[in-house]
């Protein structure tokens, strides 16, 4: 048993050493698929899933990413972000010319005076959870949207309306489902859900059709 046991693949062994040494085992969900679709029925890309456990303390931070938000083409890359509160996000210029990147958000105020290409800014520590929307003041089409939440576990959904969310412990969930026309005026739609090895794919409908992201004008086009 012990011989066929520590054959596989190191992950897994490391899971099977440690249910092994606590003497219990902490049933882990492999992971949790997410469908986002708007209101008819087509896959909604760039939709923010959290799920924050109920009943239980939140996971401490570990080591925390530095998220990448580029100023690129003349346009902010990626457009949509989730970030654990507590993250920073870096804003470097990929350009030729200048931006000058600001928020007014309450969840995060900022602003990085303009700075040329090449250059990367300090970082922005996001401390506060909620939503933050990023605009370069010289190029009003530019804009960003920042999403700080208080859980470890977040994913964004991909052109077909898909994500996973990955390494939940089984338990009550809340989870909530987040898209930027819905900026903080309208909440998140939101499930709550006991999740388990067992969980199926979640499914999340908006009642509404996304608009299309602001394109750069096509005056700007030689001008980066
Ligand atoms: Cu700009």
């Amino acid at each position: 048993m012990m011989q066929s046991l520590f054959s596989v693949s190191s992950p897994l062994r490391s899971v099977l050493a440690g249910v092994l040494l606590t003497g219990s085992v902490q049933a882990y969900a492999a992971s949790v698929s997410v469908n986002t679709v708007d209101k008819n029925a087509a896959a909604m890309a760039d939709v923010i899933v959290y799920a924050t456990p109920i009943g239980v303390a939140i996971p401490p931070a570990g080591k925390m990413d530095t998220a990448v938000i580029a100023q690129n083409d003349m346009q902010f890359t990626p457009y949509v972000t989730a970030i654990r509160v507590g993250s920073q996000v870096k804003f470097p210029n990929y350009d030729k010319m200048e931006h000058h990147v600001k928020s007014f958000s309450s969840a995060k105020e900022f602003e990085i005076k303009t700075y040329d290409r090449g250059v990367t800014p300090p970082p922005v520590l996001f401390d506060k959870p909620g939503i933050v929307v990023v605009y370069c003041l010289l190029h009003n089409w530019m804009r960003a949207y920042v999403l700080a939440v208080d859980t470890p576990y977040f994913a964004k959904t991909d052109a077909s309306g898909h994500l996973t969310l990955d390494h939940l412990p089984d338990g009550n969930y809340k989870i909530e489902a987040w898209h930027p026309n819905m900026g903080s005026i309208k909440p998140p739609l939101t499930q709550t859900v006991a999740v388990n090895a067992q969980t199926g794919t979640l499914k999340f409908q908006f009642d509404f059709i996304p608009t299309v992201r602001k394109a750069k004008p096509a005056s700007a086009s030689t001008a980066y």
